[in-house]
């Protein structure tokens, strides 16, 4: 399935007078103040976020998994989503692999039907917390940290096959998220695995690319429990400054213990131009993979709020943009929208932020005066906004409004059938 612009323009058309008429009221408000509404919606319609080739399917849990339907079944199907997805909010424009659940089998046909939709690959993940089939020494206990020589070279192995394939795509990146731990006390020596980590991403180090990126992830807990190699920002932090300035820190909004103030993490690696990118999504207790602002909008604020003044005031380079969400019982693609309405729409009210008058306050002390400034841009509501960068853009007014009238779902479950199931968790 594939969306046209006259499908979406048609959408437009029974939204158009309403939608003016919220617009117009807020642009009038906010030229008032003395924001220029064009910059601000050309901004708006430039962040590009990317998908995750593994977030098309329905997730589940280690309890179960219920699918929805419709799936993409192949690499090409999932890329179709996410041209979908794109055509509707103009927004995500690019889609990140993970390896080995989707290796490409025809580059040629890949990349075209990428471009036929208007899609790029953004970073490629590897994958070593699963083995694959067949396999000759098994990821149990750790691949990049793990004591055995012959793990670690496999686990090496594996992270450069993914540059080869993400060369092939044309991705500027390669993340890892190294699952590697212990869950009980004495089972390995911290010391020895954080160092036998850092060789190994100095083999993996050497053969990335001089215009790519290694993006570090890290992470408290899961699926060890007791002690997780890369656990916090600063261990991630710590072995991208020691392998080199291609190394950068990848920050998960969900890889954080319970009320870490991440907005901070954000400015202390911006700060030190070593922040990477982002996986978003949202969380109440820990990984949860929940749809990015559906439970803290506020944090998400504030962190888009240091991304703002990051960009104006640091050296930092630009950032690799993604979604790492996971969709247990809504629909994957509506998911996925909700996500990067929510991102754009924090960005928006970051960039609404009087940075002036908040140092000003700063500067005095003037604490109440500080959280007036932001909370007045917070509570600003900017959806009209957002609605008018994206129709400008060629997508839908309300692209979670045009993917149900146009039946995006059950025109893919008719496509695909029913029992068809995206590879993934
Ligand atoms: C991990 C981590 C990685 C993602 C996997 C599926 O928790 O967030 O980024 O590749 O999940
Ligand atoms: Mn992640
Ligand atoms: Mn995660």
């Amino acid at each position: 399935m594939k969306l046209t612009l006259s499908q979406i323009q048609d959408q437009n058309k029974s939204q158009s007078a309403d939608h003016s008429r919220n617009f117009d009221f807020l642009a009038e408000s906010l030229d008032k103040k003395g924001f220029d509404v064009e910059t601000l919606i050309s901004k708006v319609q430039d962040l590009q976020i990317a998908i995750p080739s593994w977030a098309l399917g329905t997730g589940g849990t280690r309890f179960g998994r219920f699918s929805g339907g419709g799936e993409p079944a192949s690499l090409i199907q999932k890329i179709q989503d996410v041209g979908i997805l794109h055509a509707l909010n103009q927004s995500s424009n690019a889609v990140s692999l993970h390896i080995p659940w989707d290796i490409p089998s025809d580059y040629q046909a890949i990349k075209d039907s990428a471009s036929e939709v208007g899609i790029g690959f953004d970073a490629v993940n590897s994958n070593t917390f699963q083995n694959q089939a067949n396999q000759e020494h098994s990821y149990k206990f750790g691949s990049l940290a793990n004591s055995e020589t012959a793990v670690r070279d496999l686990a090496v192995e594996h992270n450069k096959q993914v540059i080869e394939i993400g060369e092939k795509l044309g991705s500027k990146a390669l993340t890892i998220w190294l699952a590697d731990g212990s869950s009980f006390p004495g089972q390995h020596s911290h010391r020895k695995a954080l160092e036998n980590t850092h060789l190994s991403l100095q083999e993996i180090y050497k053969i990335v690319p001089e215009d790519w990126k290694l993006l570090i992830e890290y992470k408290p807990y899961e699926p060890n429990f007791y002690s997780t190699v890369i656990q916090d920002w600063g261990t991630s932090f710590l072995l991208a400054n020691k392998l080199g300035n291609k190394a950068y820190t990848l920050v998960d909004l969900g890889h954080h213990l319970p009320n870490t103030n991440i907005e901070q993490i954000v400015a202390t690696l911006m700060t030190e131009g070593k922040l990477g990118g982002f996986h978003f999504n949202d969380s109440k207790y820990g990984d949860d993979d929940l749809t990015v602002g559906s439970i803290k909008p506020y944090q998400l604020f504030l962190i888009f709020h240091e991304l703002v003044k990051g960009f104006s005031e640091t050296n930092n380079p630009p950032l690799s943009w993604m979604i790492d969400a996971s969709h247990n019982l809504k629909d994957p693609m509506e998911d996925l929208i909700q996500s990067v309405q929510a991102i754009k729409l924090a960005y928006a009210q970051a960039l609404l932020i009087d940075s002036k008058s908040l140092e000003s306050a700063q500067d005095i002390h003037d604490v109440a005066g500080a959280q007036e400034i932001l909370q007045d841009a917070y509570r600003t509501d900017l959806r009209p906004l957002l609605a008018e960068a994206m129709r400008r853009s060629c997508g839908a007014i309300d692209p979670i409004k045009a993917f149900r009238s146009l039946k995006v779902r059950e025109t893919l479950i008719k496509e695909r059938g029913l029992k068809s199931i995206a590879s993934g968790l």
